[in-house]
């Protein structure tokens, strides 16, 4: 099993890559925006909770986050690996993700960072915006607030796995295909 966490800021290109990634080694994707999204689209008690986090660029609470991981992992038994995308955002998920995953006998193999400079996030997000309908990404204070969250609480992740030696920076700027074949010799180099 093989268990890979995309890392970056919001608008990296994590969930870009993910898709490409799933499509070439069949990881099961586990991304907490897209499950989240997916609750508010419901309207969900979990959503209408959420969303009043993630319009104002906040993080979701931990626990909300890493319960719905942890029902993800169970739903997901005898899989061949996991891609976390967008989470852990915080060193008590990333802890908590280490602990689950010991639980299910695995553990994290490689933690992939996507490095983009914060004008190059700022003009994805804004083009997003015109696409994507969603609402924290229209906001220039939002996008700002999303950016020094992940200053300031998900760099921490990083951190985490750096000490374990799990953490290979990428250059996330470039042309979507080369920047995935770098990914891709990356998880191969590890696998
Ligand atoms: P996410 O859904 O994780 O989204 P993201 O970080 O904004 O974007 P991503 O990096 O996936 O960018 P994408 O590929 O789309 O989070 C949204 C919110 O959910 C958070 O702010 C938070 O509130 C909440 N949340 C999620 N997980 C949480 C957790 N674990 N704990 C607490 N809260 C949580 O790329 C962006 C754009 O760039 C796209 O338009 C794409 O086409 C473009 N792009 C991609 N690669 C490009 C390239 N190489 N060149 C040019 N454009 C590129």
């Amino acid at each position: 099993m093989f268990n890979l966490i995309l890392f970056g800021p919001p608008g990296s290109g994590k969930g870009t890559q993910s898709e490409k990634l799933i499509a070439k080694y069949g990881f099961k994707h586990l991304s907490t925006g897209d499950i989240l999204r997916s609750e508010i689209a419901n309207q969900t008690i979990l959503g209408l909770e959420a969303k009043s986090y993630m319009d104002q660029g906040q993080l979701v609470p931990d626990a909300v986050v890493i319960g719905m991981v942890d029902a993800a992992l169970n739903a997901n038994k005898g899989v061949n690996g996991f891609l976390f995308d967008g989470f852990p955002r915080t060193k008590a998920q990333a802890i908590a993700l280490d602990e689950l995953l010991q639980t299910h006998n695995t553990s994290i193999n490689l933690v992939l960072a996507l490095d983009v400079p914060e004008d190059e996030l700022i003009k994805r997000m804004v083009h997003r915006a015109k696409t994507s309908g969603r609402s924290d990404d229209a906001d220039e204070n939002v996008q700002q607030k999303r950016i020094s969250v992940y200053k300031n609480e998900t760099l921490a992740v990083a951190e985490h796995y750096d000490q374990f030696g799990k953490v290979e920076t990428l250059n996330g700027l470039g042309e979507i295909d080369e920047i995935f074949s770098g990914i891709c010799a990356a998880v191969e180099a590890k696998s």
